[in-house]
Formats: C-alpha cells, sequence, structure tokens
C-alpha cells in the first residue's frame, strides 16, 4: 500500500507512535510517505520506502496567524495526486483529520477517492479539542473521517461521552519495538549515574503540567529522607522544568538529582531504571511508561485515563490515587524493599510489553484497519 502519514513532529507520544508506525510498515513492503511541516525526530536514518514531504508555511505579512492547516492541505493534494497514495492516516485530530478530509473533498472532485484514517492520540479529545473554539471542527473532523482508531478504550469512551462522537471507533494500542526496547548491559552509565550503587528512580516526559513531574521530585525527597540510597533521573524538557528543579533545590536533593534534558536512546537510561514514575493527571495510553516496561522497570502510576489498561495495579508495578504523594512514595518503597517484589514485576513488565504491545503485533491491526477501510471505500465509489 502507499500510506501518506501525518503527525506533530516534534517531541511526544503521538509523533513517537507515527514515525515508529511507518517505519515498521516500510519495513513490511508498504511505501510511506510522511507530511509534515518537519522531519518527524524518531526519523533518525534514512530507510527504503520512506520519503519525507516537508509542509510550508506561508508568512505573508498580512496573516497574524499563518493558515497552516490550508498548507497542509495543499501538500496533501499534491502527494496524494503524484505519489497516487492509498491512504492517508493522520495522527492527533487538530488539524490533521480537518486537513485530510479537506484534501479528500478537494481531490473527489477530479476523480481521486481517498480514504482518510485519523488516530485520536490524547489531548486531542481529552484537553485542546474539547474547548468551544475548537470542539464542533473537531467533532466534524473524526465522524467524516473513513475509519477512526483511539489508542486506548478510556479515550474511545471520551471520545463518544466528551465530543459525542457518533462513528465507529476501532481501539489500536500504542505498541513498542521490544527488541530496541530492551534492558542492555549499561554498567558505564550506571557506573556515573549511580556511582555507589544506589538505586535509581527515572521520569521522562514533555514536562507539560498535565505531567506533574514536580510531584516526583516530591516522592523521591520523601525517600531520599528515610535514608534510601537513591538517585532520580529526569528526562525531557518542557515549561514545567524549572519548577521542577526548583523544588529539588528547595527539598535539598539536588545532589541527587540529574536533569538529563531531551535524550535519543531513552532505552539506555531505562537499561540502569529501577522504577519508573508516571504521576500525570492526564493519559489516555502512557507510551513512556510502556517503553520502560519494556526494559524491565515496574511503574508507579496515577490511576487516570488509559493507564490501568496498561499497568497491572500490583503486577507490573502500582497504580495511585491522583496527586496522592504518600501512596506513590508507599509503592514505590514496597518495590524498592519488599522482598522478590522488584525481580517479579520487572519480568512482568517485561513479559506484558512483549505479548501485548509488541510492534509485530499491533501494526497488522492497523494494517487490518487499512484494508477494511479501503473495502468501504471501495464499495461506495
Ligand atoms: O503526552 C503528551 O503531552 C504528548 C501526547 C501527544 O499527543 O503527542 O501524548 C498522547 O499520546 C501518546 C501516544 O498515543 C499517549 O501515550 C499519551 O498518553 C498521550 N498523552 C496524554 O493523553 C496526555
Amino acid at each position: 500500500m502507499r500510506i501518506g502519514i501525518t503527525c506533530y513532529p516534534v517531541y511526544g507520544g503521538s509523533g513517537v507512535v507515527a514515525t515508529e508506525l511507518g517505519k515498521a510498515l516500510a519495513a513490511r513492503g508498504h511505501e510511506i510517505h510522511f507530511i509534515a511541516y518537519s522531519m518527524p525526530f524518531r526519523l533518525d536514518h534514512f530507510q527504503e520506502n520512506i520519503t519525507f514531504h516537508e509542509v510550508h508555511v506561508n508568512a505573508y505579512p498580512l496573516f497574524e496567524y499563518p493558515p497552516y492547516t490550508l498548507n497542509l492541505t495543499s501538500k496533501m493534494v499534491d502527494v496524494v495526486r503524484f505519489e497516487q497514495l492509498d491512504v492517508l492516516h493522520v495522527h492527533y485530530a487538530i488539524p490533521h483529520a480537518t486537513s485530510a478530509v479537506l484534501a479528500r473533498q478537494i481531490l473527489a472532485q477530479e476523480g481521486i477517492h481517498i480514504p482518510v484514517v485519523t488516530t485520536l492520540h490524547g489531548t486531542d479529545i481529552t484537553l485542546v479539542g474539547q474547548d468551544p473554539s475548537f470542539l464542533p471542527v473537531v467533532t466534524w473532523s473524526i465522524e467524516q473521517s473513513d475509519g477512526v482508531t483511539a489508542v486506548s478504550e478510556y479515550l474511545r469512551s471520551e471520545t463518544v461521552g466528551c465530543c459525542q462522537v457518533g462513528c465507529d471507533i476501532t481501539v489500536v494500542p500504542n505498541f513498542i519495538d521490544t527488541v530496541r526496547f530492551r534492558r542492555q548491559k549499561k554498567d558505564h552509565f550506571k557506573k556515573v549515574l549511580s556511582p555507589n550503587g544506589e538505586r535509581v528512580l527515572v521520569h521522562v516526559s514533555n514536562f507539560r503540567p498535565l505531567k506533574h513531574a514536580p510531584e516526583v521530585v516530591e516522592v523521591f525527597a520523601r525517600l531520599r529522607a528515610e535514608d534510601m540510597p537513591l538517585k532520580l533521573l529526569l528526562v525531557g524538557d518542557g515549561p514545567d522544568r524549572m519548577a521542577t528543579e526548583i523544588r529539588a533545590r528547595e527539598l535539598g536533593v539536588m545532589d541527587d538529582v540529574r536533569f538529563m534534558g531531551k535524550q535519543e536512546c531513552v532505552e539506555e537510561i531505562l537499561s540502569i531504571a529501577d522504577v519508573f514514575l508516571m504521576p500525570s493527571g492526564s493519559e489516555t495510553f502512557g507510551l513512556a511508561a510502556l517503553e520502560a516496561m519494556a526494559c524491565h522497570v515496574p511503574v508507579v502510576a496515577s490511576r487516570t485515563g488509559g493507564l490501568p489498561e496498561l499497568v497491572v495495579d500490583g503486577e507490573t508495578g502500582f497504580l495511585c490515587p491522583l496527586g496522592d504523594i504518600d501512596a506513590f512514595t508507599a509503592a514505590t518503597r514496597r518495590i524498592l524493599t519488599e522482598d522478590g517484589l522488584h525481580e517479579r514485576m520487572a519480568e512482568a513488565s517485561r513479559r506484558r510489553a512483549v505479548e501485548e504491545f509488541d510492534v509485530n503485533r499491533v501494526v497488522p491491526l492497523y494494517e487490518a484497519h487499512y484494508a477494511a477501510v479501503l473495502e468501504q471505500a471501495a464499495a461506495r465509489v
């Protein structure tokens, strides 16, 4: 199949999933065309069957707000026409689904019928999408899509409930390459980052406010106060990074906290981690937690959104009430101190990642979805 993929190319789960999907589909023989305003960051080296098409945004002085949605639409029209795509698959509804539906209408006038598949990822529904300034167009664009997928059952029901979307939504969970994401021997990292054999807590996020990153430092400080030999690695960057650092200074734990910034090979850091903390206020899936699980790292996460579909409470980690620092601290302490618990949870985490969320299990679900959508579209023509 010739598949056009549009996503946000910056750091963030939806861009990662879209890019990894494109790479996996290309490896399975499909021809992939990424259409985005810059090269997706995980598209790090040349791969046969993958082409990148950059969307240029016209910055004419009259436009205080350049109409990116229209530039994207025009690019989609051009790529579909020229590359004879079979399907456009857009990740994140705003504005990608809208552009794709518009491109489909433009192309229909010249007899080209291009089905649109929209994958919903999270804040396009749970946060931004519900803003009245977006809601009608988000609902319309999703309903107009030929196929719609959501990354968790939670997101599917939120979309139906909050955006009042009436069409079918297929749940296709996020996935991971469990060959790349596995526990590796990284003794040199361990030597530098936990020189005295301290246990290592890790948090990876884009430090947006909904990630509740300062809570990670609160949990860490409480455990350090118990004289537990520990280090905390914070990976990523974003708006709350400064507040998190200030909190770590106030709590007097900076000597044991390391801000690592954005890291390409997060699996190397996860390879020396003992517990992954995800205190998010909202999370439709929690891809970063899955990456940790695949590297044998138990996860302590909020009982919110789609996280209970990923983290099995008491088996692969623990789920705690939102914002409950005491509960997060107790759960982390248990994993680090209870006889054999860490090993059991680490094994169970890896097993769950491989059995339920491996790329080779999930990508065929997308292929099946495309096939069904193409069949329905062909029947309509
Ligand atoms: O979490 C973010 O801020 C990034 C966001 C995105 O849209 O790129 O992530 C969402 O999509 C990921 C991939 O499907 C999910 O793993 C994240 O849980 C989801 N984030 C939220 O729901 C907050």
